[in-house]
């Protein structure tokens, strides 16, 4: 990839934000505020870019209204934002944001003039919730003292006002209203800006911080110089103000039809933050998963179609929105080869996110192929599938340390952490080379395949070992914990009991933690009004009963036997042709892995064969939807179908056969068929269990669930519901944070 690439991509962006900061950012420091002033070339910068459709240019700065109107007077298409958020003009005359506040800093402006009256250079600037003592020509004697009286008079005064801080800036002192910051320009500037945003910020000193933390995963916070040293939230830095215009000249060009313009210096990304600053940071949950949920409702239907979802992020977005913490991962985009891997912060996201982004040689080689390649396949017990390279295993030891040594100062050393999949073996052992002391965690959401398969991964013994750096490892069932007791009693000289290992003097609990959903959605939407595209496909396989699939299109959720043994079901039953119609919903997936092309393609060609056999003019055998639906859609599916076709060839706990249960009218319930490698049959045993490699078998079961008798299905239904009732997201969550926290007490 080349460097403009990620810059190119923003600046073809529409609708596209802009918001940067003035002083220090656009233009140079000067001694007195009212000697900076941008000149010429900065003003037809600003007019061009402004002028371009679907750009929104606003300026944020801590100046008073009247100046930043005499500063940049001349530019109507230029928003402003003057007093760090507390007053903004888009277009119109000036308004004020709302705020909660009474009191005006009246009284410590006066105190903090009075200071100032006695010493040579030095002054106060009043706005209008806050005042700012300016000393940066006051002399190298006096100015101690000054600054010393100005600190006890603002801190006292601070004190019985809370919704007031002070704020050091260079060469000055602010007490300020907390409620004014420059994030609330952020939410602002979207909101103008208008749906599917992105943004880009600008600035350079602590105020600008605020915004940058305010930045979602799809914005670019740029930090323009050093930063003062300080560790910034920004994910890119540009070295100051003459190379921010630059850039910003650049982007108009970028962003015209003409053609790409030659790179000047483009943002580079800021360097993971330096360490030993933890000290600081809170004791709070740290979540880390391989990637970010999107937490962002998708915004428009070609998003939804090709939404990415998966059962980690349906499980575990509620409970730790309810609880709060911070979720870390990467954000789905990679840097240049020589680019050190970048982290990013937003604060004000609920849960609070942070994110790593990787470069790409990196990515390539630890994702697509250590992860996708090796490890997914043998877990799920299809070692034909896995193939092992040095090259990608080294990839993944690398990427793990990136992520440890992103992660270890997000939260305090004595935070818990969880730590979610296969991607991430290592991590523990990283994090506690860099002093983490808290307690770290690890769920499995596949399956933990037996010591024979386990084996084969040419690293089994070091995977292990970083396995058993966590305090607690977690698995969906009973059959996983015990093939990975198994395999630590063979490969490992630890010491293995029923729900613990000892090894090098430590204890590593092994708990069972099945994973469910949250059954009152599903209920509440398979009960209300259905979604006009839901009621039109239902009508076109109307009157015939529906047999229903839905999954991410993987090659373990074994779509293309399902659908034999479907095809098999009507040779053999051919009574029931034009009575019954297979709908398979699937859910694009990781579709740069070749594999996942290559099921794409048998699927295509096997619903193209089927419905070429079988099919009428009237009849469609089956209907086959390559494309993700919002779940309140889904519920509403689940509740039309007879029959869910649950039949992966091998699972962690497949949540699907959850939500399916959840959303069944109780008194007139559809069947469940669910393969026995599934994690789901171990809990959902009054499930019609199936093998879903033996198409004649599968077929077999289709036909006693499609001639169930509804006393049957009110009775095996009851007993499924009061099970997906029991186990839900928030048990499981719940319960792994419970046994996490109880091991730093031992
Ligand atoms: P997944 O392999 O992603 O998860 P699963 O548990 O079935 O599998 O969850 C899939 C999720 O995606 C469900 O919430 C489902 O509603 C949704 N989904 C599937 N198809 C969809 C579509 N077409 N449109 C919209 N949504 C769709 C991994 C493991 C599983 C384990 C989970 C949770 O592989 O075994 O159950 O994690 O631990």
């Amino acid at each position: 990839m080349n460097p403009s690439d990620p810059w190119i991509a923003l600046a073809r962006h529409a609708p596209l934000g802009i918001l940067s900061d003035l002083d220090g950012t656009l233009i140079p420091f000067a001694p007195r505020p009212e000697e900076a002033r941008p000149g010429p070339h900065v003003l037809s910068a600003l007019a061009d870019l402004a002028r371009l459709p679907g750009t929104s240019l606003a300026i944020v700065s801590g100046r008073r209204r009247e100046e930043l109107d005499r500063l940049l007077a001349g530019l109507p298409a230029v928003s402003l934002v003057a007093e760090h958020g507390a007053w903004r003009r888009g277009g119109g005359a000036w308004e004020a944001a709302p705020t909660p506040l009474a009191t005006p800093p009246e009284a410590i402006a006066r105190e903090l003039e009075a200071l100032a009256a006695g010493v040579k250079k030095a002054f106060v600037e009043r706005k209008s919730w806050s005042a700012c003592l300016h000393f940066r020509e006051v002399s190298r004697r006096e100015k101690p003292a000054l600054v010393v009286a100005a600190q006890a008079a603002v801190g006292e005064w601070v004190k019985a006002h809370p919704e007031y801080e002070l704020l050091e800036a260079a060469e000055a002192l602010e007490v300020r209203a907390i409620a004014m910051r420059k994030s609330n320009a952020v939410a602002w500037l979207r909101d103008r800006a208008g749906t599917g945003a992105r943004l880009l910020l600008l600035g350079d000193d602590v105020t600008d911080e605020d915004m940058f933390r305010a930045a979602g995963p799809g914005d670019e916070p740029v930090i323009v110089g050093a930063a003062g040293g300080r560790s910034t939230a920004a994910r890119w830095r540009l070295a100051g103000p003459n190379e921010a215009l630059a850039f910003l000249q650049w982007l108009t060009e970028a962003r015209s039809d003409r053609p790409t313009p030659a790179p000047v210096a483009l943002p580079v990304p800021v360097a993971i933050r330096p360490k030993g600053r933890r000290g600081d940071a809170p004791r709070r949950l740290l979540v880390i998963s391989n990637r970010l949920p999107e937490l962002r409702s998708p915004v428009s239907p070609e998003e939804v179609r090709k939404r990415n979802v998966g059962g980690l992020v349906s499980a575990l977005e509620p409970v730790l929105s309810k609880r709060g913490g911070m979720w870390f991962g990467w954000n789905g985009r990679t840097a240049p080869a020589d680019a050190p891997p970048s982290v990013g912060l937003s604060e004000n996201t609920s849960p609070a996110l942070a994110w790593l982004e990787l470069p790409q040689q990196s990515y390539d080689r630890y994702y697509n192929g250590f992860c996708n390649r090796s490890l997914w396949p043998l877990f799920h017990t299809l070692p034909g599938r896995a193939r092992f390279a040095d090259a990608e295993w080294e990839a993944y030891v690398r990427v793990n340390a990136m992520y440890g040594a992103a992660a270890c100062d997000l939260v305090g050393a004595d935070s818990p952490v969880w730590v979610h999949d296969y991607h991430l073996y290592l991590l523990a052992s990283e994090l506690r080379r860099l002093g983490h002391r808290g307690p770290i965690g690890h769920f499995l959401h596949i399956p933990f395949p037996s010591v024979d398969v386990f084996s084969m991964i040419p690293w089994a013994e070091q995977l292990l070992e970083g396995m058993l750096e966590f305090d607690l490892v977690g698995f969906h069932t009973r059959r996983f914990a015990e093939n990975f007791l198994q395999a630590v009693g063979a490969l490992s000289p630890a010491v293995v009991g029923d729900d613990a290992v000892e090894h090098r003097g430590r204890r590593v609990r092994v708990g069972v933690f099945p994973i469910g959903i949250v059954p009152e959605g599903f209920q509440e939407a398979a009960d209300s009004e259905t979604a006009a595209e839901i009621t039109a496909l239902l009508q076109a396989t109307a009157p015939a009963k529906l047999v229903l699939g839905v999954d991410r299109l993987d090659y373990t959720k074994g779509i293309p036997e399902r659908l034999e043994a479907f095809g098999r079901f009507l040779e053999c039953n051919p009574a029931w042709k034009g009575r019954v119609s297979m709908v398979q919903v699937s859910v694009p997936s990781r579709a740069d892995v070749p594999e996942y092309a290559e099921q794409r393609q048998r699927i295509e060609n096997l619903v193209g064969r089927i419905n070429g056999e079988h099919g009428e003019a009237h009849w469609v055998p089956v209907r086959y939807l390559y494309r993700s639906y919002p779940h309140r859609h889904l519920a509403q599916l689940y509740r039309a179908a007879d029959v869910a076709m649950v039949t992966p060839l091998r699972d962690g706990m497949n949540l699907v056969a959850k939500e399916f249960v959840a959303a069944q009218d109780p008194a007139r319930p559809g069947v469940l068929m669910l393969s026995r490698f599934a994690g789901a049959a171990e809990e959902m045993k009054e499930a019609l269990l199936t093998n879903p490699w033996h198409t004649d078998g599968m077929a077999r079961d289709l036909l006693r669930a499609l001639e169930m008798p509804e006393e049957e299905r009110r009775a095996r239904h009851a007993k499924l519901a009061a099970c997906v009732a029991q186990t839900t997201a928030a048990t499981w969550a719940e319960g792994f944070l419970a046994a996490l926290e109880a091991c730093r007490s031992v």
